[in-house]
C-alpha cells in the first residue's frame, strides 16, 4: 500500500457563505451575463465569442456539458447553448495550463490539500506525466515510454481480469468503441462506467419493461405532450435548454407536473435568453402542479396517483387506455390487485403530499392522452431506484403513453455522450450478439465472464484482486461513493492511468505508479496529416451526430482519445490480434466503418453522420415490444422505500449546485437556491432547525452509521430551506464520504447517494 499521505476529500476550509432569497425564475438576462463572465475570464473575449458561436451548430462541436439534444431543424443565430454550456466550454477552453513546471512546484500531498475548485481551476494538462513508485512529484515522460509502461504492467498481470477500464461519459463513440474492443481483446469485461453511478437504474428498469434501456421520446414529442411530469430532476441547472422545450410545450397548451423535495427555481418560471421579449417580461411559468415529495417516497406517490386514475376510470370511464393495456401489455391485473392493498391517505401521508395538491395533479393526468415522464438522479440513486422507474413506466402504460407521438419515457442523460458510449459497447459484459459480431468482424473471442461495474471494481481493487486501473476521462475517487474506501482501493493498484483534459483529485489518489495522459477536448481541432478529423456522439434522445472542434489545442503535445487508446492497444497486444490499431487511431472513418459492422442501427454511418446525423432504432418509440416476454410491455410490482428513520436521524440527498459539472467546480455560487460563495452548506427544514436549536449558518458535522461503521463529513453551515421535515440536502462530492460502498440500488448497484441516513453533530 502507498505510503503517500494524500487527502481524498476536498478541503473543509470555509469560503464565506452569503445568503439571498432563492430565485423565482431561471436564465434571463442575468444568466447570459454569468455565462459570458465565465467564458471571458477563462478564455478572453475574442476567443469566447468566436467559440461559443460554433457550439451545438451543425458544422461545429457538441457542447461538452450535458446530453440534452439540439433541435433537428434550424439552430438559433443567437447561440444554441445555455449558461452552463458556456461554463463547460470555458472550463475546457481555459487559457491556464498545468505543465511540467507546475508539477515540479508541488507534491501530490500538497495538491491533495486543495479544494476541488482550486484543483480544477489550475488549468489544462499539457504533456504526459509520470509518478514513479515512492515519489511525490510527477515528472514528464514521452508518449512512447508511457505506452510501454502501460503495456508492461498489463502484460505482467496474472489474468486480464486484474485490469479495470473505466469510462466517463464525455468520450466520443469512436474512442469508446475502440476502448471496448481493446478491453475485450485484452481479455476482460471489467468496464465500469459513469452510467453505473448515474442512469444504470433507468437502463435496467426500461430494458425489463419496454425492451430498450433508453428513453423513447424525441425533442419534438416534448413540445406536443398533454402533460410532462418532471421527477427527481433539476433541469434549470443540469439540462438548462430543456426549459426551452418546456416553454414550447406550455405555449402549445401542455401542462407540467413537478415532483421534487425542493421547489427548484428553473421549474417555477423561465425567461428564455434567446427571446428578446423574455428579457423584459415575466417569462413563462413552467410548473402547474408541484408535488413536494419526501426523499425516496416517489413510489408511494406514483402509486397514489395510479390508484386515483383507476378509481376515476371506474367512475367516468375513458381515463385508462384499456385497448392498449390489453393489446400491448402484460401484468396489469397483478398491479391492480397490488394497488388495492394500499390506502391513498396512507400513501399521501408517507410521501408528504396534501390531498388538495394531489387532486390537482390528478385533474391534469386524468384527461391526458399523451404523457411524458422526464427524470434523472432523484429517481435512480436510491436503493429502490429501479422500482422508482418501473412505477413511472406503470403509469405511462396505463395511459397508453408509450409508442405514441407526444408521449413516452425521458430519462434525461447526464454526460454529453454517456448514452453513445453504452450504445457502442461500454458495458461490463459482452452479450451473445456482441460476442458473435466481434468474432465475425475482428476474429477474436471476447470474454464470456461478466465484468465488474463501479462498485464491484472498487471492492476488487480494495481486496487486491485488481491491480491496474485505466480511466478514460472522469474523476473516479471523487465521483464514487465511500471516498476513503475508494481511495484505499485505488492506492492498492500497481498502476493507475488517467486520460484527462484537466487536473483532478484522482491524479493524486494513485497506485504505486501513475500516469496522466493529456487529451484533446471537444472544442479543439483534431488534425492528422494536415486533415481535420471529427468524432460523433449520441444525445439523450438517441440521435447520432458529428462534432468537430474549432479551437487550437491547449498544447501541441496532446493526443486524441482514439489515438491514445489505439496506442495502448498496439503496445499491449502487439501482433496478437488482426486489428489494425494504428490505422484506426489515425482515421476515425475506419472506426465508424467497424461500428457499422458490429453494432445495430449504424448503417451508412459515415455518410449519414456527415449529413446532419440520424436517429438510432428505438423499439419503444415504435411501440414494438416483440423482444419482451409474450411480446408485450411489462407492468411491474414496485417496492416502496424501506428505510425508516429513528429519532435523531435524517434522510440526506447529495445534489449538484448551479456552479459545477459533477466533480468539476465552476464557481462557489448556487444562484437559484440563493447560496453564494460556499459549498459546505446543509439545506434543512426550519422546523427541524428549531427543534435542534440551530441558527442559520451554525456549523455542524454529519455522520452516517451503516454496518456498525461511522462515516463522516465535517463542517457544514446549516441553512433553512424549503425542504420536507427530516430531509436534508448537501452537495456532491462533499457528501460522498457518507455513502458506504455497499449502499446502492438493488440490481443496478447505483450508489444510493440520494438517500443516506445521517445524524447531525453540533460543532
Ligand atoms: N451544469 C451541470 N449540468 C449537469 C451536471 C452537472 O453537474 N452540472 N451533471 C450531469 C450529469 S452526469 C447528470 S447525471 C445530470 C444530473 O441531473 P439531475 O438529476 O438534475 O442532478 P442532481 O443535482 O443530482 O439533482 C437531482 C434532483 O433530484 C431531486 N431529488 C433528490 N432526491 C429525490 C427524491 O427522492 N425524489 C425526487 N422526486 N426528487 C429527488 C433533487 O432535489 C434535485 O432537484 O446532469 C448533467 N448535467
Ligand atoms: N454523491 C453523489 N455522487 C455522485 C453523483 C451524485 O449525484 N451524488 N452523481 C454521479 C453521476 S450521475 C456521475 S455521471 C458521476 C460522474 O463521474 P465522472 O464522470 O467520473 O466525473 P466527472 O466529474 O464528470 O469527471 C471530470 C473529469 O473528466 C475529465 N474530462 C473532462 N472532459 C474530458 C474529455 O473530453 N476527455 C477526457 N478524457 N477527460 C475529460 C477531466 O479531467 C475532469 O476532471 O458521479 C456520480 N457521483
Ligand atoms: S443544455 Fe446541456 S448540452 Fe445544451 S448547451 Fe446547456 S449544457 Fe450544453
Ligand atoms: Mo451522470
Amino acid at each position: 500500500m502507498s505510503q503517500r499521505k494524500v487527502n481524498p476529500l476536498t478541503s473543509e476550509e470555509l469560503t464565506g457563505l452569503e445568503l439571498k432569497t432563492p430565485a423565482d425564475y431561471a436564465a434571463g438576462a442575468y444568466g447570459v451575463k454569468v455565462a459570458l463572465d465565465h467564458a471571458i475570464s477563462e478564455m478572453g473575449a475574442v476567443r469566447a465569442f468566436q467559440t461559443l458561436a460554433k457550439m451545438n451548430q451543425k458544422s461545429g462541436f457538441d457542447c461538452p456539458g450535458c446530453a440534452w439534444p439540439d433541435p433537428d431543424d434550424k439552430r438559433s443565430v443567437l447561440g444554441e447553448y445555455c449558461e452552463n454550456g458556456a461554463k463547460a466550454l470555458a472550463e475546457e477552453a481555459t487559457l491556464k495550463r498545468v505543465d511540467a513546471d507546475f508539477f515540479s512546484d508541488y507534491t501530490i500531498e500538497e495538491m491533495s490539500q486543495w479544494s476541488d475548485y482550486k484543483i480544477g481551476k489550475s488549468g489544462r494538462l499539457t504533456q504526459p506525466m509520470y509518478l514513479p513508485k515512492g515519489e511525490s512529484k510527477y515528472i514528464p515522460i514521452s508518449w512512447s515510454e508511457a505506452f510501454e509502461k502501460i503495456a508492461k504492467q498489463l502484460n505482467a498481470l496474472n489474468h486480464p481480469d486484474e485490469a479495470i477500464f473505466y469510462t466517463s461519459g464525455r468520450s466520443s463513440n469512436e474512442a469508446a468503441f475502440l476502448y471496448g474492443v481493446f478491453a475485450r481483446a485484452f481479455g476482460t469485461n471489467n468496464m465500469p462506467d459513469c452510467s453505473n453511478m448515474c442512469h444504470e437504474s433507468s437502463g435496467k428498469a426500461l430494458s425489463q419493461t419496454l425492451g430498450i434501456g433508453k428513453g423513447s421520446v424525441t425533442l419534438d414529442d416534448l413540445h406536443k405532450a398533454d402533460v410532462v411530469m418532471v421527477i427527481g430532476q433539476n433541469p434549470g441547472t443540469n439540462h438548462p435548454r430543456m426549459l426551452s422545450a418546456l416553454q414550447k410545450l406550455k405555449e402549445n397548451g401542455g401542462k407540467v407536473i413537478t415532483i421534487n423535495p425542493l421547489e427548484e427555481a428553473g421549474l417555477k418560471r423561465f425567461k428564455n435568453p434567446q427571446r428578446v421579449g423574455d428579457y423584459f417580461g415575466r417569462g413563462t411559468a413552467i410548473t402547474d402542479v408541484f408535488l413536494q415529495v419526501r426523499i425516496n417516497e416517489d413510489v408511494a406517490l406514483l402509486n397514489a396517483l395510479m390508484k386515483g386514475l383507476i378509481a376515476r376510470d371506474h367512475e367516468v370511464g375513458d381515463i385508462l387506455d384499456h385497448q392498449f393495456i390489453s393489446d400491448k401489455t402484460s401484468g396489469y391485473d397483478k398491479l391492480k390487485s397490488e394497488l388495492v392493498q394500499y390506502q391513498i391517505e396512507a400513501l399521501l401521508d408517507r410521501s408528504g403530499i396534501d390531498e388538495s395538491v394531489y387532486q390537482n395533479a390528478l385533474e391534469l393526468l386524468a384527461p391526458a392522452k399523451k404523457i411524458i415522464i422526464c427524470w434523472a438522479m432523484g429517481l435512480t440513486q436510491h436503493q429502490n431506484g429501479i422500482d422508482n422507474i418501473k412505477a413511472c413506466v406503470n403509469l405511462l402504460l396505463m395511459k397508453g403513453s408509450i409508442g405514441r407521438d407526444g408521449a413516452g419515457t425521458c430519462p434525461v442523460r447526464g454526460h454529453s455522450n454517456v448514452q453513445g458510449d453504452r450504445t457502442v459497447g461500454i458495458i461490463h459484459g459482452t452479450s451473445d450478439k456482441l460476442h458473435k459480431a466481434l468474432k465475425e468482424v475482428f476474429h477474436f473471442d471476447a470474454p464470456r465472464k461478466k465484468g465488474l461495474d463501479v462498485v464491484d471494481s472498487i471492492q476488487a481493487m480494495y481486496e487486491g484482486k485488481a491491480r491496474v486501473f485505466v480511466s478514460l476521462g472522469g474523476n473516479f475517487v471523487s465521483a464514487a461513493s465511500d471516498t476513503e474506501y475508494t481511495a484505499k482501493a485505488l492506492q492498492n493498484c500497481d498502476l493507475t492511468v488517467s486520460i484527462s483534459t484537466k487536473l483532478n483529485r484522482s491524479h493524486f489518489i494513485t497506485g504505486q505508479e501513475s500516469l496522466i495522459l493529456p487529451t484533446l477536448g471537444r472544442s479543439e481541432q483534431d488534425f492528422k496529416n494536415g486533415k481535420a478529423r471529427f468524432v460523433s456522439v449520441e444525445n439523450s434522445m438517441g440521435k447520432v451526430h458529428s462534432s468537430e472542434g474549432k479551437l487550437r489545442p491547449a498544447s501541441d503535445q496532446l493526443m486524441s482519445e482514439p489515438e491514445i487508446i489505439a496506442n495502448i492497444a498496439s503496445y499491449t497486444l502487439k501482433d496478437q490480434t488482426q486489428i489494425p490499431w494504428k490505422a484506426l487511431g489515425e482515421d476515425y472513418s475506419l472506426i465508424r466503418d467497424y461500428i457499422e459492422k458490429v453494432i445495430d442501427g449504424f448503417k451508412g454511418y459515415n455518410d449519414r453522420v456527415e449529413d446532419g446525423g440520424f436517429y438510432l432504432p428505438n423499439n419503444a418509440r415504435e411501440g414494438d415490444f416483440s423482444k419482451l416476454p409474450n411480446g408485450r410491455a411489462q407492468f411491474s410490482t414496485c417496492r416502496m422505500a424501506e428505510q425508516t428513520l429513528e429519532k435523531g436521524e435524517y434522510m440526506l440527498m447529495t445534489m449538484r449546485s448551479h456552479d459545477q459539472f459533477n466533480t468539476t467546480i465552476y464557481g462557489l455560487d448556487d444562484r437559484y437556491r440563493g447560496v453564494y460563495n460556499e459549498r459546505r452548506v446543509l439545506f434543512m427544514n426550519s422546523e427541524d432547525m428549531k427543534q435542534l436549536g440551530l441558527k442559520t449558518k451554525d456549523l455542524v458535522n454529519l455522520t452516517s452509521h451503516y454496518g456498525g461503521q461511522e462515516r463522516r463529513a465535517d463542517r457544514f453551515h446549516v441553512i433553512p430551506y424549503g425542504i420536507p421535515q427530516s430531509n436534508l440536502a448537501c452537495y456532491f462530492p462533499e457528501g460522498n464520504s457518507l455513502v458506504p460502498i455497499t449502499h446502492f440500488a438493488r440490481e443496478s448497484q447505483t450508489p444510493a447517494s440520494k438517500s443516506i441516513v445521517v445524524k447531525i453533530e453540533r460543532k
